[in-house]
């Protein structure tokens, strides 16, 4: 029997568990990432687990979220990061160089290698071949420490590409066809792996497009062979020397398959306030828009921002829409700085931002009151915008250009014959915004800078046997960490100082929720299915734990959120019976019993509503290694331990 490509750098990196569907196994990881906004806690646990240098083959640390200096906090964050990155063997990406996924593809992404990112949306470097896993911040400290990363064997899904794109489709519309078809819970505990005839249509790019937004499926990653075309991105970027090829074994096994057509497809967008609320353009064009924004790590490309200065030239925005453009990287942007395509944006009106994430993560850009915005980002959950009553949407850069210019949803296919954009041959190269860290010998003489605002890790402490407490929020399905633990330019500068960063916890859905749970003094969170879904931030963890969640009981949760309550200590519960969730309201009191001994050994333990009498059983679905983790309060009292 053959293997998948993702199966082959798995069971090249298997470093402990069984080659089994469904079981726990560790993989060594040969590279890591994180970005500023989730790195300045996750360099705070590295240095908690006084790991004095990273083992791991390349871990670049970069900054490219908290990028808009209104105080002292993101700078101060940055310059702790740099610090740590100087003395404990990490490459420093400065602020300025990029956004983490589109410079890591760019400059240090190898096919066949793995690669963890304290971000949802590292499955990017999956458009290489490489096995790429978002993962929370303590994973990854773990990791450069040489630790494994645990994940549960995946379920493999081929999604076989035939044909080719039509023109002004693009693979923007290709992943967004995925989520129609297989929704935001369709990915997890999966593996989406791409293959046949279409693949060798797509350029790295463009399929770096396609796995970056895997992460909105929830799966555990998306992977593209390593081929002639992977080839062809690596020598462009002076790399080829790192090239190796991947493929699948013709005769693999997946356990779900899906077929594209992809000269079937036609421009798609997802509509508010979920990206796997997917319509044709076509059905939506002629609506009114007010905003139009270009970039993040899904669409930044610089042959995305070519098809973008291509389709403005000589024209002038709508006069009732803004435009802005974020080019992903400083290659991007100085590409279009030395053709016309720059000078074509700005001619007409666009609005250009720094190479950051921006307005993705509402770091500037809020749409206005009511404001329909296009974007070409991955995520449109409700408020994540930074204006709670915006409409987003999420769509190609074709149709975002060709939208900007008409202040309408415009079909791209409208613009006529489409020239080919070509992948240039050879990209401008120059690494002199990434720090290199210091020898070993040197690095005791580097200091940490620690701004004022740089708070420690909250408490934990060792599971209880007993938890008697009230139900201090209930929520319903689908609940996205962006509701949990919102983003935005006020509250990200809070996210190295978690005791004023709780004060905002779910404050999208309750705004008493944080004072509520802290004079409960311990309490647990009711919630629907795919509970956490979205990003890789361990402050939705974290927050709770310092605001005295004990538990978090669920229909069911999404990968990397229940890694990070299981890290921070917090105790992971699902309902054996679904409709169970009608029978705890907000504000009953709760308990559990025999926690200990249900969860060394049991498969479930039973709830009693003390406040109506009914009592329901809870399933504790945790590895060996989870149980562990929960009763030592947390990965970091684990890892302590272990040392
Ligand atoms: C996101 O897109 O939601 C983020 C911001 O990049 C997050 C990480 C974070 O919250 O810092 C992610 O995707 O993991
Ligand atoms: Fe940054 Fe947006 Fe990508 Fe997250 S999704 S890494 S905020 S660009």
């Amino acid at each position: 029997m053959g293997y998948t490509a993702a199966e082959k750098i798995l069971r090249a990196h298997l470093v402990d568990g069984e080659f089994r569907k469904g079981s726990e196994i560790g993989i060594r990881i040969d590279q890591t990432l994180t970005q500023d906004a989730t790195g300045t806690m996750a360099y705070i646990e590295l240095e908690a687990m006084e790991i004095p240098s990273v083992r791991t083959e390349k871990s670049v640390a970069y900054v490219d979220h908290n990028t808009l200096q209104s105080g002292f906090e993101n700078a101060d964050d940055h310059l702790f990061i740099g610090s740590v990155a100087k003395k404990r063997g990490i490459s420093f990406s400065r602020p300025g160089n990029g956004i983490c996924h589109q410079v890591h593809l760019e400059r240090f992404g190898i096919p066949g290698k793995t690669l963890i990112g304290s971000d949802s949306h590292t499955p990017t470097c999956g458009g290489l071949g490489m096995l790429a896993i978002g993962a929370g911040g303590l994973d990854v400290a773990v990791a450069m420490g040489g630790g494994p990363l645990y994940i549960t064997y995946p379920k493999m899904v081929k999604v076989e590409l035939k044909g080719k794109l039509s023109p002004w489709v693009s693979a923007k519309d290709v992943i967004l066809e995925v989520l129609r078809r297989l929704t935001v819970k369709g990915g997890v505990g999966k593996i989406i792996e791409y293959t046949g005839e279409g693949v060798k249509t797509l350029s790295v790019p463009e399929r770096a497009t396609i796995t970056n937004m895997g992460a909105e499926l929830g799966a555990t990653t998306s992977i593209f062979p390593s081929d002639e075309k992977t080839y062809e991105f690596m020598k462009a970027q002076h790399r080829e020397a790192d090239w190796v090829e991947l493929k699948a074994d013709d005769d693999a096994v997946y356990d779900e398959e899906l077929v594209i057509d992809l000269s079937t497809l036609e421009p798609l967008a997802a509509c508010p306030h979920s990206p796997d609320n997917v319509k044709p353009v076509s059905e939506l064009a002629g609506m009114k828009i007010n905003q139009v924004c270009i970039g993040s790590c899904t669409n930044s490309s610089f042959v995305d921002m070519m098809k973008v200065a291509y389709i403005l030239k000589g024209k002038t925005v709508h006069p009732d829409v803004s435009l802005s453009i974020a080019p992903g990287s400083k290659q991007v942007l100085n590409m279009l700085s030395k053709g016309e395509y720059l000078s074509d944006m700005i001619d007409c009106g666009a609005r250009i931002l720094e190479s950051a994430c921006g307005p993705c993560i509402g770091m500037g850009q809020s749409p206005n009151s009511a404001g329909v915005s296009l974007r070409t980002f991955n995520r449109n959950f409700l408020g994540r915008s930074g204006t709670k009553d915006a409409e987003v949407y999420l769509i190609s850069p074709e149709t975002a250009a060709a939208s900007a210019l008409t202040g309408v949803l415009t079909d791209p296919r409208t613009l006529g014959d489409m020239p080919e954009f070509k992948m240039p041959e050879e990209f401008v190269i120059n690494d002199n915004m990434v720090e290199l860290p210091v020898s070993p010998e040197d690095a005791p003489a580097v200091e940490i800078r620690r701004g004022p605002n740089i708070k420690g890790y909250p408490k934990t402490s060792p599971l209880p046997d007993t938890i008697e407490a009230e139900c201090s929020l209930k929520v319903g399905d689908n609940i996205t960490t962006d509701h949990i633990m919102p983003a935005g330019s006020k509250i990200l500068p809070l996210r190295s100082n978690i005791p004023e960063i709780s004060k905002h916890c779910f404050e999208v859905v309750d705004t008493e929720f944080p004072a509520r749970a802290l004079s409960l003094g311990t309490s647990i969170i009711v919630g629907g299915s795919n509970y956490g879904q979205g990003s890789s931030r361990e402050h939705a963890a974290l927050a709770p734990l310092y605001l005295g969640i004990k538990a978090v009981v669920v229909q069911s949760f999404a990968r990397i959120h229940k890694a990070n309550l299981i890290n921070a200590g917090i105790l992971p519960l699902t309902f054996e019976a679904e409709s169970d969730y009608e029978k705890i309201s907000q504000g009953d009191k709760l308990s559990l019993t025999g926690l200990k001994e249900a969860v060394s050994t049991g498969n479930s333990v039973e709830l009693k509503n003390l406040t109506t009498g009914e009592s329901v059983t809870l399933k504790i679905e945790l590895s060996a290694r989870d149980r562990e983790i929960i009763l030592a309060g947390g990965l970091l009292d684990y890892t302590k331990s272990k040392l």
